[in-house]
């Protein structure tokens, strides 16, 4: 029993030991929000911006498309200068990332963007996703691996009308937290120059399902990511040697 108990105090004190570790790595917050790096984002095909020790890169597509810092709630793609599309309908914006539509709709805006060092995507933070218009950000990982993000409640609201997230034809569902739209935790790494390709889509409902109000998709917004410098090497074999300590104390 007492050995028991001191394998648990062991364990928890590993924990505490890595918590401290992950606590110790300063976070990098990049923000997008009411033209925060003024010109040198909004109107750009690609932008480079900085946080801490961090340098981001950004660009906007399809060809032709530019950033868009402008609104509150974060970035969205302008692509008014991009041939055959139409970015400024009754269901989406300038200042928002979206579906396009005309001759050369049909696809997403995207922003592709890296770093210039090795780290880890911390928190993902995004806005305007709707839940019963089944409204999705995706992102293309370095590795090609894709992540589909949907509202907090998308799944509340299918099984409303006798669906579920199973329904939906999308690669590694994801559900945002709460309210806000944010993803925290996701803890995603990366080495410098690695890309990621953020797009946005709205799922074709399920036959039979109908969205309160009959509202549909009308793109969204990114308001930016939290990154954290790779754990260290040296940092894990500390907490690791300390965790081996303290069960063989325990065990003792
Ligand atoms: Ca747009
Ligand atoms: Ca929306
Ligand atoms: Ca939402
Ligand atoms: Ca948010």
């Amino acid at each position: 029993m007492f050995r028991r108990s001191g394998q648990w105090t062991a364990i928890w004190g590993a924990m505490a030991c890595l918590a401290a570790c992950g606590s110790a790595r300063a976070a990098h917050s990049f923000r997008f929000q009411s033209n925060l790096h003024g010109a040198t984002v909004t109107g750009q095909s690609s932008a480079l911006v900085a946080a801490g020790a961090y340098g981001m890169s950004l660009t906007a597509g399809p060809a032709g498309a530019a950033l868009n810092e402008t609104h509150p709630q974060g970035m969205g793609i302008d692509s008014r200068g991009v041939a055959g599309a139409l970015d400024a309908t009754s269901t989406a914006g300038v200042d928002k990332i979206n579906v396009l539509e005309g001759p050369a709709g049909g696809a997403s805006e995207t922003i592709t963007f890296s770093f210039d060092r090795s780290g880890v995507i911390r928190d993902l933070l995004f806005d305007g996703i709707k839940d019963e218009t089944l409204e999705y950000f995706q992102l293309t990982l370095p590795n090609g691996e894709l992540l589909t993000f949907v509202d907090a409640e998308a799944e509340f609201r299918l099984t409303q009308q006798g669906f579920s997230l199973a329904d939906l034809s999308l690669p590694n569902i994801t559900p945002l937290v709460d309210g806000n739209d944010d993803r925290m935790g996701i803890n995603l790494p990366f080495a410098a120059g690695d890309a990621f390709v953020l797009s946005y889509g709205n799922h074709p409902f399920p036959t039979g399902y109908v969205p309160r109000q009959n509202e549909l998709g009308n793109g969204a917004r990114w308001e930016g990511l939290v990154i954290v410098p790779e754990p260290s090497g040296l940092g894990l074999t500390l907490c690791g040697v300390g965790a081996l300590l303290g069960m063989r104390r325990k065990l003792l």
